[in-house]
């Protein structure tokens, strides 16, 4: 299976090399901030790309920022889809296909499909907002080349990375470091999408978040927070919520200060085990983390997960199934609360990618 894999790699590697040299470039988007970004069609009539948007900045357990600095894109030698976030998929589900990941802590990009115009047909288009799964350990928007599906509904896409492992979820279950800062890279690339998707075509007013397992806990923790339902139409949860067992860490300070110490860090107040963890290097921080949680949940089985989103009173006021139960009793009526639609489900197929290993 693996020597089968490698040659689907490469050549879907060369074929995208080839196809590269012949792109037209084209369809250049003003930004709400007036700063143009190139778009790429790789055929006449086919879907315009806008790889490589990068929508925010962070440090690291650091909440996210807007971005306002675009002078990346004067560079002509730039990773064109950005760079994928620290994680270390050989050791969380090892046998996966090996890819060259160009990873860094700047990796707050995403990418907008646009699919080409259609005579007669209105604009603006529906949203579609893509959240790569992965166990919080794994993933990246570049798995998901949405080329076709955009042509297919005739909607834009929207793929974004968001932080994972450790970087998106490290908690000391106090202020020192919330945690949650995935939650937070979400809604500052949500904002994004609604403050600038008009200028590529799209219809802010319609934005559908859709997703997979570890993405679909964070869609249905994203529609418990006011800050975001009131401001999207839909969310479609493939294969997990926020109410499955794996997807909240209830006593989230344990594992850090496990880890802290693990990695020669003091791990006896949080403000001593954070700062250490931050002069840490990024693959330093990932190995040592990913290996500790092995023996963190001891089972040792594909759920071994341990960085998820935690209540922090802020992205997570409550536990999910408490924040639903309010709801449920709350005198207001249903309207008055907007919920946004909400569909979830499991994916026949799902896990099948780890059963080819
Ligand atoms: C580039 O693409 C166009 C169609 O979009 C095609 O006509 C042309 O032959 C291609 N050129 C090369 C060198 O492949
Ligand atoms: C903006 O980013 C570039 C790298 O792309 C960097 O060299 C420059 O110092 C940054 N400017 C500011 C004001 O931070
Ligand atoms: C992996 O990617 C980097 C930069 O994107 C490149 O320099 C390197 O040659 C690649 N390695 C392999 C084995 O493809
Ligand atoms: C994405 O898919 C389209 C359509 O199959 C293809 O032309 C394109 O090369 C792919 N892009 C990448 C980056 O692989
Ligand atoms: C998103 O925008 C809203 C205003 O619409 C703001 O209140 C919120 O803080 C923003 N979220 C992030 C993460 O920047
Ligand atoms: C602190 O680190 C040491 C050394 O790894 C470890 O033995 C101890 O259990 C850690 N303390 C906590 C509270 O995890
Ligand atoms: C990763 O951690 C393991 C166990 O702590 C250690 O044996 C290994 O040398 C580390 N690898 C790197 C690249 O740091
Ligand atoms: C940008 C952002 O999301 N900031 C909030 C993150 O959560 C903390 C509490 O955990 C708030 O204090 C920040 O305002």
């Amino acid at each position: 299976m693996v020597t089968g894999w490698n040659i689907l790699l490469w050549l879907a590697v060369t074929l995208a090399f080839v196809t590269a040299e012949n792109e037209s470039r084209k369809g250049v988007v003003k930004l709400a901030n007036g700063v143009e970004h190139p778009g790429v069609q790789l055929q006449e009539g086919e879907t315009t790309v806008y790889y490589g948007i990068k929508y925010g900045t962070a440090g690291r357990f650091e909440h996210a920022q807007p971005n306002t600095n675009f002078s990346y894109l004067n560079n002509p030698d730039r990773l064109q889809a950005g760079h994928v976030c620290p994680q270390s998929p050989s050791i969380f589900a090892p046998g996966l296909p090996q890819r060259n990941l160009s990873m860094s802590e700047d990796c707050l990009y995403l990418d907008v499909y646009v699919p080409p115009s259609r005579k007669g047909k209105a604009t603006p288009r529906p949203v579609l907002f893509w959240i790569y799964g992965g166990g919080f350990e794994m993933g990246d928007k570049d798995l998901y080349n949405s080329t076709i599906l955009a042509k297919a509904v005739d909607a834009i896409v929207v793929t974004v990375n968001y932080r994972v492992s450790a970087f998106g979820f490290l908690s000391t279950g106090d202020e020192v470091a919330p945690g949650n800062w995935t939650l937070g890279d979400l809604k500052l690339a949500l904002n994004w999408t609604i403050d600038n998707i008009a200028a590529f075509g799209g219809d802010p007013a319609k934005v559908t978040i859709f997703d997979e397992s570890a993405g679909a806990v964070l869609t249905s923790a994203l529609l418990l927070d006011d800050d975001v339902r009131y401001k999207v139409k839909a969310g479609i949860a493939f294969s997990g919520n926020s109410l499955c067992g794996w997807a909240m860490n209830i006593n989230p300070a344990a594992g850090t200060f496990a880890i802290a110490g693990h990695l020669g860090c003091p791990n006896t107040t949080s403000a001593e085990a954070v700062a250490c963890l931050r002069t840490l290097s990024y693959e330093v921080l990932l190995n040592g983390t990913t290996v500790l949680e092995k023996q963190l949940r001891p089972e040792d089985t594909i759920l071994d997960i341990y960085y998820t989103p935690v209540v922090d009173g802020f992205h997570l006021q409550k536990l999910p199934e408490d924040i639903l139960r309010d709801w449920a009793t709350a005198s207001d009526s249903y309207q008055e609360r907007k919920v946004a639609m909400f569909i979830t489900g499991c994916l026949r197929e799902d896990f099948s990618l780890f059963t080819l290993c």
